[in-house]
């Protein structure tokens, strides 16, 4: 019977240990959505494109960006098959969901699974026109590629 009460405790110790963790983890991504509105509202700047990514091309081929302001490319794929969208060069930063975009080689590279969606910011920080493409083998080739002109 003693032992079962210390089961108890316990149980209930690491129950309360799991909310405070998920509890303790609530904040920063409601902080994170706050800045993002924040972000969006003072700047009236940033720029949203949707993008798609299909089996074999971009639904656009042409994308604009200003120099120093975030894009934001809503990427998706629509396809059947794997599909990125990459560039080799380009200064600034990008990053997929929140997280660095870069890639060895690859100033951007987004991979994308058949029917999954993600949000690419890229912030040019030099103007210029850059060629995107896809890097799956032949997609470039069939023409999956489109160019990305900063201002
Ligand atoms: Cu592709």
């Amino acid at each position: 019977m003693r032992l079962l009460k210390t089961a108890i405790v316990l149980g209930a110790s690491s129950l309360t240990l799991l909310v405070a963790a998920c509890s303790g983890a609530a904040p920063t991504s409601a902080t994170a959505t706050a800045t993002t509105a924040a972000a969006a509202a003072a700047g009236g700047s940033a720029s949203t494109v949707a993008l798609k990514l299909e089996d074999i091309k971009f639904s656009t081929t042409a994308l604009s960006a200003t120099k120093g302001q975030a894009l934001t490319v809503d990427l998706s794929n629509g396809g059947a098959l794997d599909h990125d969208f990459t560039i080799e060069k380009l200064d600034g930063s990008a990053t997929i969901d929140g997280k660095d975009a870069k890639a060895t080689g690859q100033a951007v590279h987004a991979p994308l699974k058949p029917k999954a969606s993600g949000k690419l910011v890229i912030t040019p920080s030099t103007a210029g026109t850059f060629t995107f493409f896809c890097t799956v083998p032949g997609h470039r080739e069939a023409g999956m590629q489109g160019t990305l002109t900063v201002k």
